[in-house]
């Protein structure tokens, strides 16, 4: 690692340690080294290039699942098995013990995340703010009740409830609103936050790219873990230029 990644590491390693609450924001960056691909981006292993023929973002849609139920379920239930296999990795893990340190100091500290796959939970994080859903969690298209999953895949596509009413992810879908909860919650923590640590996304995806204009209002210290530039990296204040299971061990000490 070169001496300006290391001198650019200390001073955010100094904001975090000073700099009164601290919000994260993740993408898909933060899962790509626990083999999950991501939407964009360069290499082989985003979503396009595994699953070939369609583009996430035209699956990602209510159009794709009202004109073909089964292929988008079947692309979803292949992204659930995927996330259920996947481990955390140690940008997970870093972000849960960022989080304690933070905690323990008596500062807030808030994740939120773009991702559904659930991994920074199992790494330790608490009060994770899903802004775009859960790929873990299913739900009657029409009555919102809760599906009950199986262990593997579906047993056939698209999947329904027993009363043979579909089912879909219960992720935000381009076009749909994210839930109301996350969004407040995002906007309360933006308004005081000292630090924003946008990790492992394009930032091209909104709301949550619009946040890093609401933490640089708030006055907030801004950084940046991602091994490629992406939208908003002509605007932070510290560009840290790798994988974030390289980088993020560094802010929690030692590491
Ligand atoms: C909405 C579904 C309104 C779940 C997804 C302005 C304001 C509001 C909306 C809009 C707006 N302008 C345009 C819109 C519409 C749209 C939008 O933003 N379009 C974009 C494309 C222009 N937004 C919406 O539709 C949102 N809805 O605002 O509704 C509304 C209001 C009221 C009533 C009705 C409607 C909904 C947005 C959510 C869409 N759903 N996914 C799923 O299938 O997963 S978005 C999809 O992209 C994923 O959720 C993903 O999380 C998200 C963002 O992608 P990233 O996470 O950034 O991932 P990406 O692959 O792009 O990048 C990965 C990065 O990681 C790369 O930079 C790479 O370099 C880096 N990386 C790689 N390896 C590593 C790494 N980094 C670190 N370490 C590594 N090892």
């Amino acid at each position: 690692m070169g001496v300006d990644q290391q001198q650019s590491i200390e001073k955010a390693r100094l904001a975090l340690e000073n700099g009164g609450n601290v919000v994260v924001l993740t993408g898909s960056g933060v899962s790509a080294e626990s083999n999950i691909p991501t939407f964009r981006g360069g290499g082989a292993e985003t979503m396009a290039a595994l699953w070939a023929d369609f583009d996430p973002r035209t699956l990602a849609t209510p159009e794709a699942f009202e004109a073909d139920p089964g292929l988008v379920t079947r692309w979803y239930d292949w992204r659930r098995l995927m996330c259920l296999r996947a481990e955390p990795n140690p940008g997970h893990l870093a972000l849960a013990a960022l989080q304690k340190r933070v905690e323990g100091a008596g500062r807030r500290f808030t994740l939120l995340t773009q991702n559904v796959d659930g991994l920074h939970q199992r790494a330790g994080s608490t009060g994770v703010v899903e802004l775009h859903g859960s790929i873990m969690r299913w739900r009657g298209v029409r009555s919102g009740a809760p599906a009950v999953l199986p262990e593997g895949p579906f047993d056939s596509y698209p999947p329904t409830l027993d009363n043979g009413e579909l089912i879909r992810p219960s992720v935000v879908w381009f076009g749909e609103a994210l839930p109301g909860d996350a969004v407040r919650a995002a906007g309360e923590v933006l308004r005081s936050c000292g630090v924003f640590l946008s990790i492992g996304t394009s930032s091209v995806v909104y709301p949550a790219a619009g946040f890093i204009d609401d933490a640089r209002r708030a006055g907030a210290v801004t950084i940046e873990v991602n091994p490629e530039s992406t939208a908003i990296s002509g605007v932070v204040d510290i560009c840290l230029r790798g994988a974030a299971g390289g980088v993020l061990p560094a802010f929690v000490g030692g590491g």
